[in-house]
């Protein structure tokens, strides 16, 4: 599409040279004539491409004004954002829990208290069972981090954005709890923090003072292997541009609630998110048994296609100009967290149970002993 429209303006170019040269130098008051119709069409012709795409983005405000997102609310000036209409506080790691993912959540919160004792953290329940969530919220109070459990309700938004396939509530949760807090480190549940917290409050200060999002995990391949290429149309861009931009990750990043991050990042993000040929464009697939990453050259598009992940990416290199070192860490950095599969927190708690109630039988309100 983009390459028609330039070989479209290139005729044009072509077709006014060419009359230039015919009615020569003498017509010089002429010249600056059609060099000004020339104009004019090359400008109408911008303004046709920019509505056309401002169009595909169109998302229904009111999902948007249940964000608090303000700038878009022109028609209702002074309605109620009662979101934004609280004194927030400083600092929150922000999580989220599915059904099943008991296990990851508990060993999560363990590590959180160990690596950043005495900080909020805030878990999204997305739908655990009533009987794990009593234990969630058991093992969030008896812990040394202040933890609270948040039932958000999606349920005003499509239905799409609860498949698990396409976690398309991550960037929901992120614009909600950034009404709270002015900062966050938003996580999955298989996140385990490595290190001492120094390092994390550097990187969250890095992360006010300057650029407002920042990645802890950048990957070697370029954000045009895992997007489908038809996504970026909708950002009034195109693959080229990100052929040799490396993808970051949503695993675990810090958010600073600006003006910035709110205009450049999470508007455009959230209507690709609420718009569905954006984020899942036809053909595309998250089916990790499709992808194909040792494809040559590395920047040909996989064929996995990472949804919200892949349009995070598309933002913050059009916000930041490409440059990913804006919004994520050098390579030395990366090992600041790893990632633990489900099925291993499962057994390394069942492991902690049985130890616990080997050595101390009788301390039987200790929440992992009931058995
Ligand atoms: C916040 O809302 C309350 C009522 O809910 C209102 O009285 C107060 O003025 C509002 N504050 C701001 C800063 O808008
Ligand atoms: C929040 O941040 C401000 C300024 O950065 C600081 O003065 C204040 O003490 C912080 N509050 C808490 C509870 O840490
Ligand atoms: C945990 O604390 C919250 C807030 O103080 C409270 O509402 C909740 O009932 C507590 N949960 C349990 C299981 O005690
Ligand atoms: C990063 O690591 C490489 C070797 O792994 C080292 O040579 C380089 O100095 C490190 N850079 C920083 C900024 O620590
Ligand atoms: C089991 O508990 C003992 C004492 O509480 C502790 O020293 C040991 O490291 C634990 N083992 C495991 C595998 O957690
Ligand atoms: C020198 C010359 O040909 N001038 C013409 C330029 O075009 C205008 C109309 O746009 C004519 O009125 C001039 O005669």
């Amino acid at each position: 599409m983009r390459t028609k429209n330039f070989i479209f303006l290139l005729a044009l170019v072509i077709l006014f040279s060419f009359l230039l040269i015919i009615l020569g130098p003498g017509n010089s008051t002429n010249i600056t004539n059609i060099q000004n119709i020339a104009n004019q069409q090359f400008k109408q012709i911008k303004e046709n491409l920019r509505t056309e795409k401002e169009k595909q983005l169109d998302v229904d405000e009111k999902y948007l004004r249940l964000l608090g997102f303000q700038e878009d609310v022109s028609t209702t000036r002074g309605g109620s954002t009662n979101l934004l209409n609280t004194t927030k506080q400083n600092f929150s790691v922000v999580s989220y829990v599915l059904e099943g993912q008991l296990a990851a959540s508990i060993l999560q919160l363990q590590n959180l208290a160990s690596v950043m004792a005495n900080e909020n953290l805030h878990i999204y329940n997305l739908g655990l069972s009533e009987e794990d969530l009593q234990t969630l919220s058991i093992t969030c109070n008896s812990s040394n981090i202040k933890c609270t459990i948040i039932q958000p309700d999606f349920s005003v938004y499509p239905l799409y954005i609860m498949d698990d396939k396409f976690h398309l509530y991550r960037p929901l949760i992120i614009k909600h709890a950034l009404s709270k807090f002015k900062t966050i480190l938003f996580t999955g549940n298989h996140v385990r923090l490595r290190g001492n917290s120094k390092v994390f409050y550097d990187i969250k200060r890095k992360t006010e003072e300057q650029n407002h999002v920042k990645s802890l995990e950048i990957k070697k391949l370029p954000v045009t292997s895992s997007t489908h290429p038809r996504m970026f149309d909708y950002f009034d861009s195109d693959d080229d541009s990100f052929l040799f931009v490396r993808q970051v990750t949503l695993d675990a990043v810090f958010f600073h609630q600006s003006k910035f991050l709110d205009d450049k990042i999470l508007l455009p993000w959230i209507k690709c998110v609420l718009t569905p040929q954006c984020i899942q464009p036809i053909g595309a697939s998250s089916n990790t048994n499709h992808c194909k990453f040792n494809k040559k050259p590395a920047y040909r598009y996989s064929g996995c296609h990472g949804y919200d992940e892949s349009a995070f990416n598309v933002v913050c290199g059009l916000a930041f100009n490409f440059n990913e070192a804006k919004y994520s860490l050098t390579d030395n950095d990366s090992a600041l967290f790893y990632k633990e599969k489900l099925e291993d927190s499962i057994r390394i708690l069942e492991i902690r149970k049985r130890n616990i109630s080997e050595h101390h039988p009788y301390t039987s309100e200790h929440p992992y002993n009931d058995e």
